[in-house]
């Protein structure tokens, strides 16, 4: 759901981030990357709104699954990660999945890999 409200944000206005001095088709390369990335959270937790906050910043578009709306996000963020603390971010690379937990460490994450996927 988030990442469709944020890919209609970008739709209305109708920018591909000038403002972060992106060309539309480095966006879709960071949209296409942002499809190994899930985040789990829930509204009310204000951890997850510091990287919601950055999330919208940073315009990227990864999947947002509220836990505490959706039952089997909840039970997939139990199963992977162990415990169902949030934000917590899912970050596949091929066969291997990782499990980031703490609020800094995924803002931190989230500007490297940007930097890096547009990088190329
Ligand atoms: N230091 C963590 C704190 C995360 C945290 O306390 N999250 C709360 C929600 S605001 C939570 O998930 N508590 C339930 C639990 O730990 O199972 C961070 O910065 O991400």
């Amino acid at each position: 759901m988030k990442r469709l409200v944020t890919k209609w944000k970008r739709w209305f206005q109708g920018s591909d981030s000038p403002a972060l001095g992106r060309s539309p088709a480095q966006q879709r390369t960071l949209d296409q990357a942002g499809e190994n990335l899930t985040l789990f959270f829930f509204p009310s937790c204000p951890f997850c709104r510091k990287v919601l906050r950055e999330i919208e910043h940073m315009q990227l578009t990864i999947e947002c699954r509220n836990i505490r709306q959706d039952v089997g996000a909840r039970d997939a963020l139990k199963a992977g990660g162990g415990r169902t603390t949030v934000p917590c971010l899912r970050i596949s690379e091929g066969e291997q999945v990782q499990w980031l937990y703490e609020s800094s460490d995924i803002v931190r994450f989230l500007r490297a890999w940007s930097a890096s996927v547009l990088s190329g």
